[in-house]
């Protein structure tokens, strides 16, 4: 039995328009909300996409969202902006940050966009991609809550921290990469127990700190680093620069803040953009050039790039639409109730 439904991308943005208004987000916020959202399920991110309806429903109900919060931009130095999200959502501080960020990057060859303050509930491909596009390498940080224990221990501290990167080709889609520091994201987790499906092993500890296949188990007890000791590290470089070195909350400081609510993490995000040209100046075409004999040396022994799968699922479901699970679409539309 077919249990999805097909929907266009419009319907799709309808949808979390018509979600995000009925919990009364300000049309600021959905705009940016919803974009991130759709390209989510466009891409089919499953975890990142119209599935985030729900967390949005949840932490706007337990007021944890700012609802019409303005960014503040703080112009810091040549090289450095930050925005205050003031409470709401990142996707609007991001593009209220994007273009400084991208002037500030071709003037010095290198700039930082902190973002402070905001709720974060989506993945990071978005923004490295958005700035590789106009021609940066790039990269971003966010630490989330206290769900993964530390390489060798098994209580949580670290977030599921992402990281992302993106760089700029000629002619192409930008190479993008973009994941958790934990084997995989929470939504991934979630969606195992949503579906009454096991996860494997390597994922999480139970709340006694045994290994576990049970998706409930392992979000009550603790998330595992992906690589160990090396995935573990990173994690806390993610703590580390897109927490206290912009002055915003580590993922135990954002779970504090939560206090049992369970809704998204709210806490800042480093976005760091360099230009090419700032190293290179009349020499960067020849070597960007060069860098892509990387991606060619990749694809000739039949191994994949990361954001191939994006793309073609991107390329699909601009032309077809998407499905998604029926039992997902009821429960986003009773949040209009
Ligand atoms: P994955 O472990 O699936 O890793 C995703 C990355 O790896 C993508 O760039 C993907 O490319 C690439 N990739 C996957 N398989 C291959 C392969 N076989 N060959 C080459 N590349 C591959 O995702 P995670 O569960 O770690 O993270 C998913 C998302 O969750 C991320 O987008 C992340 O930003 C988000 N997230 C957000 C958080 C937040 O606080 N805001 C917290 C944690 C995660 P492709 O996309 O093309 O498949
Ligand atoms: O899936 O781990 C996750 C996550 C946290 C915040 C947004 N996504």
């Amino acid at each position: 039995m077919d249990d999805t439904l097909a929907l266009s991308l419009e319907e799709v943005r309808t949808l979390a328009h018509r979600v995000l208004a009925r919990l009364g987000l300000s049309e600021r916020q959905i705009g940016p909300v919803a974009e991130t959202i759709v390209a989510g399920e466009r891409d089919e991110c499953g975890a990142h996409g119209i599935y985030r309806l729900l967390s949005c429903a949840q932490t706007i109900r337990a007021g944890k969202v700012a609802l019409d919060a303005e960014p503040a931009v703080h112009d810091m130095a040549p090289a450095l902006v930050r925005v205050d999200g003031g409470g709401g959502y990142a996707q609007l501080a991001f593009e209220t940050g994007r273009p400084i960020l991208a002037e500030k990057a071709r003037r010095c060859g290198i700039a930082a966009l902190g973002l402070n303050n905001c709720v974060h509930f989506a993945a990071l491909w978005p923004e490295v991609e958005a700035m590789a596009a106009q021609g940066f390498a790039a990269f971003a940080f966010t630490p989330s809550h206290a769900w993964v224990a530390p390489a060798g221990g098994t209580r949580p501290l670290f977030g599921t921290n992402p990281i992302a990167f993106g760089w700029p080709r000629p002619g192409k889609p930008p190479f993008v990469f973009d994941f958790a520091t934990s084997a995989v994201a929470r939504g991934e987790i979630e969606l195992h127990r949503r579906a009454g499906k096991p996860i494997p092993l390597g994922w999480g500890l139970d709340p006694e700190g045994n290994p576990t296949t049970d998706a409930a188990a392992a979000m009550a007890g603790s998330m595992l680093t992906f690589g160990g000791h090396k995935g573990s590290a990173l994690s806390a470089m993610v703590e580390l620069i897109a927490g206290p070195l912009i002055g915003d909350m580590t993922s135990a400081e954002s779970l504090a803040a939560d206090d049992g609510a369970k809704v998204s993490p709210l806490g800042g995000e480093l976005i760091i953009a360099i230009d090419p040209n700032g190293f290179l100046g009349a020499a960067a075409a020849e070597h960007l050039a060069r860098a892509e004999q990387i991606f060619d040396g990749i694809t000739g022994q039949g191994a994949r790039l990361p954001s191939l799968r994006r793309y073609e699922a991107r390329a699909r479901s601009l032309a077809n639409g998407v499905r998604v699970s029926k039992k997902l679409h009821d429960d986003i539309l009773a949040q209009l109730d």
